[in-house]
């Protein structure tokens, strides 16, 4: 499969900006997979590094390819975070969300004084807003949120997992709200923020310091 070959290449490059020292944030979803394989070689060559994840499935991945894990108990501030998305605009303003680990990529990504985005080509967009924007909220009351969300411009559909209520790590729902084309990402960023019952929004914005794309045949570092 192309694209995961393209996710594979990416996901390896992006290991060549950590350096021994490092606390690193652990992003989520399949081509972060790949970064944590490549990376848990490198710590078994003698790369000396901590990494705090971003999910419980990347914490499992951790385990799996024997990445030393820390916390924010030990420090708050990470030198270096490596996370995928789902659409990149030109501005590198991103939608993220995806996979349901948008709030604890958000604190882990933004404690970061770095971060690198990895991503296949189809991610990127010249106008983010076609890949509907996940939007974390409360349980309670999430009708009531929604038809508020509802009024930004958008029909906010409950995200499923079988026959129930996908619910994330953070023990919350997850709307998924298809606004089609988004020209103000920081305005509908803030509207959103501020309905009652919204916890985080998958809108990425002025974060990313680099971006790295998997091609057919090259991998490619676009800097901001
Ligand atoms: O859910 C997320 O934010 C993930 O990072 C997601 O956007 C990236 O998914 P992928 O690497 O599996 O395509």
């Amino acid at each position: 499969e192309q694209i995961d070959v393209q996710k594979k290449m990416a996901g390896k490059k992006a290991v060549d900006y950590i350096k021994d020292g490092m606390t690193i944030g652990l992003g989520s979803g399949s081509t972060v997979y790949w970064m944590m394989k490549r990376l848990g070689e490198l710590v078994k060559e003698g790369l000396d590094i901590k990494g705090i994840p971003s999910s419980l499935r990347t914490e499992g991945w951790a385990k799996q390819f024997g990445v030393p894990l820390t916390d924010f108990s030990n420090t708050q501030q990470l030198d270096l975070a490596i996370d995928g998305a789902d659409e990149v605009d030109p501005q590198f303003n991103l939608i993220k969300g995806g996979g349901g680990s948008l709030v604890r990529e958000k604190i882990v990504n933004t404690a970061s004084k770095k971060l690198i985005i990895i991503i296949d080509e189809s991610k990127l967009v010249d106008q983010l807003g076609a890949f509907s924007l996940p939007v974390e909220v409360v349980q309670f009351g999430y009708e009531a949120t929604a038809l508020q969300i509802s009024k930004l411009g958008c029909e906010p559909v409950l995200r499923m997992n079988g026959k129930e209520p996908f619910v994330s790590n953070n023990g919350n729902f997850i709307l998924d709200c298809p606004f089609r084309v988004i020209n103000h990402p920081e305005q509908l960023n803030d509207d959103i923020k501020s309905v009652v019952g919204v916890v985080e929004t998958g809108l990425f914005l002025g974060m990313t310091d680099l971006v790295i794309v998997g091609k057919d045949a090259c991998v490619e570092v676009l800097e901001n």
